[in-house]
């Protein structure tokens, strides 16, 4: 399998952490979708990462679906629940947290993407998208309450959404002081930060 993806894309590091976990081998295949020279678009037409190259060379977006494939492909370390209300639940966690991710990064090409004039840009749309990551992250830390993890008592794919978000807030918004909202947040992810799967996959 390949992958293709950036370092710093946080949707390429959920997969990439769910990767080592399942402990599956691939090939990493780095590409960089705004220069002017991707060819993005022959794996993927939406021109995003992360795409999943299978070995009959089809290919898999976005990084829900490759997760929930590449969770399908062994049973090492499951991450998603099979059936029924826990899967729902793990895969709303997973929702919640990439939103997270959907609305930071919208803010924050809407403050630095070139394509935009100074003129073009507008703070009430990027408060508009912090407003959504706050009230996630307040969600989060009510549902996340005492338990050692997300969903429960075991590591699943709730937490490393969970993980992944608030490592690209520490990395692109480090004005966000969530620990100090949220210590239930900042317990989780102290844990998170101690697995290989996380440590290997930090942003440069
Ligand atoms: C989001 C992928 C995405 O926006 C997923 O895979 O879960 N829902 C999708 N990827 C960004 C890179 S990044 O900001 O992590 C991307 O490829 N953007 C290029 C573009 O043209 O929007």
């Amino acid at each position: 399998m390949k992958l293709i993806g950036s370092l710093t894309s946080p949707y390429v590091r959920k997969v990439r952490i769910v990767m080592a976990e399942k402990k599956l081998d691939y090939e990493f295949v780095s590409e960089d979708v705004w220069s002017a020279g991707t060819t993005i678009t022959e794996s993927n037409p939406l021109g995003k990462v992360p795409c999943l190259i299978m070995e009959g060379a089809e290919s898999l977006y976005d990084s829900r679906v490759i997760v929930e494939y590449l969770d399908a492909l062994s049973p090492v370390g499951k991450l998603i629940p099979g059936v029924g209300r826990e899967r729902a639940g793990v895969k709303t966690w997973e929702a919640l947290a990439d939103g997270v991710l959907d609305a930071a990064i919208l803010a924050r090409l809407e403050a630095t993407w070139a394509g935009r004039s100074d003129a073009q840009r507008s703070s009430a749309w990027i408060e508009r998208q912090l407003s959504k990551v706050h009230a996630a992250l307040a969600a989060m830390a009510k549902d996340l309450g005492e338990q050692p993890y997300c969903a429960g008592v075991h590591l699943s794919l709730a937490d490393i959404s969970v993980g992944v978000a608030l490592g690209y807030l520490d990395f692109r918004f480090p004005e966000i002081d969530w620990r100090a909202a949220h210590p239930n947040l900042q317990r989780l992810f102290d844990k998170l930060v101690q697995r290989p799967s996380f440590a290997d996959t930090l942003p440069p």
